[in-house]
């Protein structure tokens, strides 16, 4: 079949960097940075398990949707929608990925852009002992300094960027083959040095040993399902796209799994090295977003080598965070560069461009526009709920849908390339009964605040 969608006649060169750069896309920010607070803050254990419950059994299917839909469509959020249901309004649902994917890179290219800040700091070894006034007053004073940080979040987008303008095979894959690989050695070092630690025992037990009364509180759910949308990037079509630049032999179901397995080990590994440096040094686990930005710097500084330590860490956050963003911005640069008419590096420049000027909204609400509040979340967390818990569970359910229902059967497992009749009766019964049910009750119910 031939590509219709200009930007599609660039192709995966190898299945395998397709895979990675999925996994590149669902490894990120939302594994090292949101995972441990989030599991910190809803239960440690019991959310994991909650967490696993919703990779395995709802985000992995839906995973497969999502990229059936990018595979057989060939084109970008929008338009494989349209190619798949003309004349219908089931593009809406590419509509709102594009928007989704804008809002989290607004906010995702500031946290990347602290990030990429305290590498600097621990490369020039200004971190290596407590700042005047400690960690916390160091986080407080560059969140909120007006200026600075949108320094360094511009440069994060840039190279996020100039990868992107290089096009799939030759930017976004090539990036992948080393980020990916890189990024699994230095997590691996990072949670086997955090184990050497005295008391990591109580940072395994804190991530491995539930509390069973925990699973009554809803709450758990909705953090759970949001993180596990989150970390699986499912609902924003930035994996549609992706898939969309598949080849035809390139079957997806393996790869779906490969995804999921590899991000739930990267979320768990991400865990075991935040848990035990936090359990060792007597510190709470539920210290929410500064985590690593305030928790860990006080302990590497108390540790021995901890200034190297603190370089390697900040490495492998820029480097997740990177990976991630790539998705994040092909998303609706493959959509502007087919409805503009424009070359890829322009659709780049003007996705790039909206999406620092949102980023500019999300910073200031640190600082200058920390006034700006519903319910104690400031924009940065507006941004967050409103993409994690409403955009990727909407997306995700939407998605579900069109294919469960609004495709034929025939038609849905051709495009998912399931091959086994019983996996494709579990698929099916998934994406048309348990995750549409299950997203329902968790958004009614997070909906009104019960
Ligand atoms: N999945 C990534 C992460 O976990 C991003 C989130 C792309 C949407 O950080």
């Amino acid at each position: 079949m031939s590509q219709q969608s200009g930007i599609g006649q660039d192709q995966w060169k190898t299945r395998l960097g397709f895979m990675l750069a999925a996994m590149g896309s669902a490894v990120g920010l939302g594994n090292i940075w949101r995972f441990p607070y989030v599991a910190g803050e809803s239960g440690g254990a019991t959310f994991l398990l909650v967490y696993l419950a919703f990779v395995f059994l709802i985000g992995v299917p839906l995973l497969l949707t999502e990229f059936s839909i990018g595979k057989a469509g060939k084109m970008d959020a929008v338009g494989s929608f349209k190619k798949l249901a003309p004349n219908t309004k089931w593009h809406l649902t590419g509509i709102m990925g594009v928007i989704g994917g804008i809002l989290i890179l607004s906010f995702y290219s500031v946290v990347a852009g602290w990030s990429i800040f305290y590498l600097y700091q621990y490369v020039t070894g200004a971190f290596w002992t407590e700042p005047d006034g400690g960690f916390g007053a160091a986080f407080d004073a560059w969140i909120t300094n007006p200026l600075a940080p949108l320094f360094w979040q511009a440069l994060f987008l840039i190279v996020t960027m100039v990868i992107v303008m290089r096009g799939i095979g030759s930017g976004i894959e090539r990036a992948n083959n080393i980020l990916m690989p890189g990024l699994a050695i230095l997590m691996i070092f990072m949670a086997g040095y955090g184990m050497t630690l005295d008391g990591a025992g109580e940072g395994l037990a804190f991530l491995f040993t539930p509390d069973w009364s925990k699973l009554a509180d809803p709450n758990v759910y909705l953090m759970a399902l949001g993180q596990a949308f989150f970390s699986l990037s499912i609902g924003i079509c930035g994996m549609l796209t992706y898939s969309s630049y598949l080849k035809e032999k390139d079957k997806l179901p393996a790869a779906t799994v490969g995804v999921g397995l590899m991000d739930t080990l990267f979320a768990v590994i991400a865990g075991v090295m935040v848990f035990t440096a936090v359990f060792s040094f007597g510190v709470e686990p539920t210290s929410g977003p500064p985590l690593v930005f305030i928790i860990l710097p006080s302990i590497f500084e108390s540790m021995p080598a901890g200034g190297l330590i603190g370089v390697v860490f900040f490495v492998l956050l820029v480097m997740a965070a990177l990976s991630s963003a790539l998705s994040l911005l092909e998303l609706p640069v493959a959509y502007i560069h087919r409805t503009l008419g424009l070359t890829r590096k322009a659709a780049t420049a003007i996705a790039g461009s909206i999406i620092f000027v949102f980023g500019i909204a999300a910073s200031l609400g640190f600082g200058i526009w920390s006034h700006i509040q519903v319910n104690g979340n400031n924009i940065l967390d507006m941004m967050d709920n409103l993409t994690a818990n409403i955009i990727l569970p909407l997306g995700g359910l939407l998605m579900a849908f069109f294919v469960g229902w609004y495709l034929t059967r025939d038609k849905a497992i051709q495009f998912s390339e399931i091959e086994s009749p019983l996996l494709q009766n579990i698929w099916l019964i998934i994406i048309r009964f348990v995750a549409p049910v299950v997203l329902l009750i968790i958004m009614v119910t997070s909906l009104l605040g019960i």
